[in-house]
């Protein structure tokens, strides 16, 4: 008996907050609404996305969860929750986004497949675990190991829910071996969430959170970690999350083509203003999050007021009131950065933003350019429609 279980329908599901917005209530999948996430830059737990593939498990007795570490391995061994929790503990601010964020946007082009979203399938916690490198020396796996010797290159990570995409078989992915076990890389098996145990909606007892990777990655309700010669071969690894050309219909369509989509790319979206807001004309202030992957820092966020024809550029900050530059010492590297500007606007208008990171790439102007047909990875520059009021004085 494993003291975790995984209901078979939605009958055991947590309470949830109501301002959330629902776009799939059995999974639950919700966002909360754009403005309240400019307005902390560590998101509140309870605001949270939620991003769910099936019923959310039961945990029953947390004294017998464990953790299986098996595989190409020489020393399989079972993980409980005090072996975990002995490990030295980090702290890692993150942004976690999904890659379907922002995918309703690309189905207004051409439809899409999959839950829709709006710009807030993101958020940014600080993670509280233990780091995966450190747990796979308790198997006998040094750091930066890129193969063991039984020919081990990629770590599977098996979670107890199941969903129907996996035939009611369990939700897995995995991360290259030598990703998982570079502590620079941050990769961590999560028991906290913002200074409290993590809550069943986020993988209450234990989540993988792997920074600077599409969220798919991060596995919710660790059940196994699975030491292989090869790549995952799950549905979410094989059969989706993976990014295609325009041209690829359900027809013409060969997922073996393509790769797991791992790293996210450089994003960015305006939060304070919803599309069509009418307001008085004069000062608006524009405030979002920009964001890329891999550790990638932003470099510079653009607004535009003029529908992209001029430019001018954001203020950025993690911390407030200190102006964020990337690559500094307390910079977090793998969390989003909040941005604000002020434009006077004098009649209707689009206002656009893009973000450049610190490799100097830059978001695609258009979502046309790289419609996909799951609808991933829409990075293309936000924009929002202002509708202007004259107002009399
Ligand atoms: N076990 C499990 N892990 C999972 C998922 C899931 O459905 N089951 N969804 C993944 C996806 S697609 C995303 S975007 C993130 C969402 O994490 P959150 O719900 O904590 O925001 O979890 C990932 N991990
Ligand atoms: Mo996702």
């Amino acid at each position: 008996m494993p003291g975790i279980r995984a209901p078979v329908n939605y009958s055991d599901e947590p309470t949830r907050h109501p301002s959330l917005k629902i776009n799939a209530k059995e999974p639950f999948n919700a966002e909360p609404p754009r403005q309240a996430l400019v307005s902390s830059y560590v998101t509140p737990t309870e605001l949270f996305f939620n991003r769910n593939h099936g019923p959310i498990p039961v945990v029953d007795d947390i004294e017998r969860y464990s953790v299986s570490v098996i595989g190409l391995i020489e020393k399989p061994k079972e993980l409980f929750m005090k072996d975990i929790m002995n490990l030295p503990k980090y702290n890692v601010t993150a942004t976690l986004q999904c890659a379907g964020n922002r995918r309703t946007a690309m189905s207004n082009t051409r439809t899409v497949k999959g839950v829709g979203w709006d710009v807030s399938a993101l958020g940014n916690a600080i993670w509280g675990g233990a780091k995966l490198a450190d747990v796979l020396e308790l198997v006998g796996i040094s750091k930066f190991t890129s193969v063991t010797p039984a020919g081990g290159r990629h770590v599977e990570f098996v979670s107890v829910d199941k969903c129907k995409e996996e035939n009611g078989g369990p939700y897995k992915a995995s991360i290259p071996l030598i990703q998982a076990t570079n502590p620079e890389a941050d990769v961590l098996l999560a028991y906290e969430m913002n200074g409290e145990t993590l809550n069943r909606d986020h993988g209450y007892p234990l989540r993988v959170v792997v920074p600077g990777v599409i969220g798919a990655r991060s596995v919710k309700w660790l059940d196994t970690i699975n030491i292989d010669s090869q790549v995952c071969q799950g549905f979410f690894m094989q059969k989706d999350y993976k990014m295609f050309p325009p041209s690829v219909n359900w027809d013409n369509i060969d997922w073996s083509t393509r790769r797991p989509q791992m790293d996210f790319p450089v994003q960015s979206a305006i939060c304070s203003l919803e599309d069509m807001n009418v307001g008085r004309n004069g000062k608006i202030a524009i405030k979002g999050y920009a964001v890329s992957g891999g550790g990638r820092g932003i470099e510079r966020v653009d607004i535009s007021t003029d529908g992209g024809k001029t430019w001018k550029e954001a203020s950025r900050y993690q911390k407030h009131g200190v102006q964020y530059i990337a690559d500094e010492e307390n910079s977090d590297k793998w969390a989003w950065v909040l941005f604000e500007a002020e434009a006077d606007v004098q009649s209707n208008t689009v206002i656009v933003v893009k973000a450049v990171d610190t490799a100097a790439n830059v978001q695609p102007e258009k979502v046309e350019d790289i419609w996909n047909l799951r609808g991933i990875l829409n990075t293309s520059w936000h924009r929002v429609h202002v509708q202007v009021r004259h107002s009399s004085m």
